[in-house]
């Protein structure tokens, strides 16, 4: 048994060391998907109960010209959209993005708490940590992709 273990552990760390060198590692170890020049990691969203509100969150890396995440549709809740937060004179406000949310050329954008966030409004099932839900990003110019986010 602990040999067996032993040659598993071995595995894994074959697989890791001799994996694709091209795909960007993530602190976390939520699954990079790319789509063209964009780079998605990091993508989770935050427990709550069905009927609630939840956020999604997201790092982008784009190596090519500037795209626009446009929409973020999933089955998850009655209505989900793309909301930024400003500042106005010392109140922090969230709000729909006008336009989406602009992915500049060779450039990260976070998606996170305080700036760029995906709002979950009317959860249509509990949202428990461990589980994974999918969101489809729709960019401008890269089309559409599916990315999983673990709910944390
Ligand atoms: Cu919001």
């Amino acid at each position: 048994m602990f040999t067996r273990i032993m040659a598993l552990v071995l595995i894994v760390h074959l697989l890791v060391a001799c994996g694709n060198t091209t795909t960007p590692t993530t602190v976390v170890g939520t699954p990079v998907v790319s789509l063209q020049t964009l780079s998605i990691s990091d993508a989770w969203v935050r427990t709550s109960p069905k009927g609630d509100n939840s956020a999604a969150y997201l790092t982008i890396i784009n190596s090519g010209g500037a795209d626009t995440l446009v929409a973020v549709k999933g089955d998850v809740a009655m209505i989900i959209e793309l909301h930024t937060v400003t500042n106005d004179n010392g109140m922090m406000n969230m709000h729909p993005a006008e336009g989406g949310v602009p992915i500049p050329a060779n450039s990260t954008q976070m998606l996170k708490s305080g700036g760029f966030h995906v709002m979950i409004m009317g959860l249509t099932k509990d949202l428990t940590k461990g589980q994974t839900i999918q969101l489809t990003l729709t960019f401008q110019h890269a089309g559409a992709v599916v990315v999983p986010f673990e709910v944390r």
